[in-house]
């Protein structure tokens, strides 16, 4: 059996870093990244054999867990029949009505292959709808890394962004404007300098990619008043959030503390996909008779809609809807935050903590973050220590400090009893 290290080595040759998407590196954390092996349950196995309890489930979609039976089967069965056909099938037809039964703010709904994939065509989708082109997006969120979107903020509200990878043209960032999360005078004035240029605003609603950092109530209510007078969309970014903080995912929790709200455009992935290639965007009628090959926005996508990947999809769909699934969930998460929270204490070390649904986020700071620049304040080779204290303890978590934690349906009391107990000794 190779280690992880040999397998690290072997994979730099032929792989940029090592991986394919570069998180997976553990260049944030340091150290060797471990090569899964196989998952089963609430577990991942690494190349050597070793478990960890997975607070990752692959950033997301594996909130069943690894290998539920009903979503294997599903899947099997699908690829059987064949893996993909580029001609439509009835399972997306399904996939669909599932999705939109959930997403009431949606009428009609695209599949793609993967977040970026949805978020990319949302913004595209949103310009042509409106025929604008600048859109808001906020720092510290990520939507996935089509061109547009790998932006940070200029120096003020006038100027417009500067991209923040090589490879993105300044001519593409100047569309971008970057504000502050939960920062409401910015909001006002950049709508007061750009309102009527603007095609969308596009949010993360609960910010996943900040580790954990909700949108606070009178923002959400204000950014929603202030695109509807201006008519930007907004877009709400679930593709972490949705169908993992509840079954009605972020938008449902905000309507059920703002009447009547909703996104004019919705973006899912992760656990619509069920761990498979599955993203998807979705609005109105109105809006989504603007794409091919009704309208003038085009979009398309070989493996869109694929047949086992729907199947995936649509299993796992099914099952968070049993009774009681997201109390049980939440209720897990919440216990596993709270204890966390104590260990801390115990132990003399600045803690924060939140979580909603199967999602959650810690960290070293007495008070929990409102927004990116306070993430990022954290004390990094603290949290280094305490990842690798834990990881050593055959707790994975996720290997950055600005990363959102799953908990997943198959964690076990006893899972989550070791995970505090391996939580204390880390944080002693
Ligand atoms: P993908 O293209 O990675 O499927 O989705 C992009 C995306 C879009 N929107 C949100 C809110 C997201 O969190 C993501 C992807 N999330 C990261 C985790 N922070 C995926 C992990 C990775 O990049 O390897």
């Amino acid at each position: 059996m190779s280690s992880n290290q040999a397998l690290f080595e072997r994979a730099q040759q032929v792989i940029p870093g090592g991986v394919n998407s570069p998180v997976r590196a553990f260049r944030a954390v340091g150290g060797t990244p471990r090569f899964i092996a196989r998952g089963e349950g609430a577990y991942i196995y690494d190349a050597e054999g070793r478990r960890y309890i997975d607070y990752i489930g692959s950033w997301g979609p594996m909130i069943l867990g690894h290998g539920h039976p009903a979503v294997l089967e599903a899947v099997l069965a699908a690829a059987r029949e064949g893996f993909s056909f580029g001609a439509p099938t009835e399972r997306e037809i399904e996939l669909a009505e599932e999705i939109l039964k959930l997403v009431p703010s949606m009428e009609q709904v695209r599949l793609v292959s993967s977040g970026t994939e949805a978020t990319m065509s949302a913004i595209r989708l949103a310009r042509g709808a409106t025929g604008r082109s600048k859109f808001i997006k906020f720092e510290g969120c990520y939507h996935g890394h089509t061109d547009s979107l790998l932006v940070k903020a200029g120096s003020g509200l006038a100027t417009f962004g500067n991209p923040t990878s090589a490879g993105v043209p300044a001519e593409v960032a100047q569309h971008t404007v970057v504000l502050e999360y939960n920062n409401l005078a910015q909001l006002e004035e950049a709508f007061a300098l750009h309102g009527r240029e603007l095609a969308c605003v596009i949010i993360e609603p609960i910010a996943g990619n900040m580790n954990f950092v909700r949108a606070a109530l009178p923002f959400v209510k204000r950014l929603r008043e202030l695109c509807s007078e201006h008519g930007a969309l907004l877009v709400f970014d679930e593709v972490m959030t949705g169908f993992r903080v509840g079954l009605h995912s972020a938008q449902g929790h905000y309507a059920s503390l703002i009447p009547g709200f909703k996104p004019d455009i919705s973006v899912f992935g992760k656990v619509i996909g069920g761990g498979m290639p599955l993203a998807a965007f979705g609005a109105s009628r109105e809006i989504m008779k603007h794409l091919a090959p009704l309208g003038g926005v085009y979009q398309a996508g070989t493996l869109s809609g694929n047949p086992v990947a729907t199947a995936c999809g649509l299993a796992t769909l099914r099952e968070i809807q049993k009774p009681g699934f997201f109390t049980e969930l939440a209720a897990k998460t919440r216990r596993l935050v709270d204890g966390l929270k104590a260990v801390a204490a115990q132990n003399g070390v600045p803690f924060s903590a939140d979580s909603e649904g199967g999602m959650f986020g810690f960290f070293l700071l007495p008070e929990l973050p409102q927004n990116y620049q306070t993430v990022m304040g954290t004390d990094k080779d603290r949290f280094n220590r305490f990842f690798h204290g834990m990881l050593d303890r055959g707790v994975y978590l996720a290997p950055a400090l600005y990363e959102a934690g799953f908990v997943s349906a198959a964690l076990s009391e006893a899972d989550l009893q070791a995970t505090l107990d391996a939580a204390r000794e880390a944080l002693r």
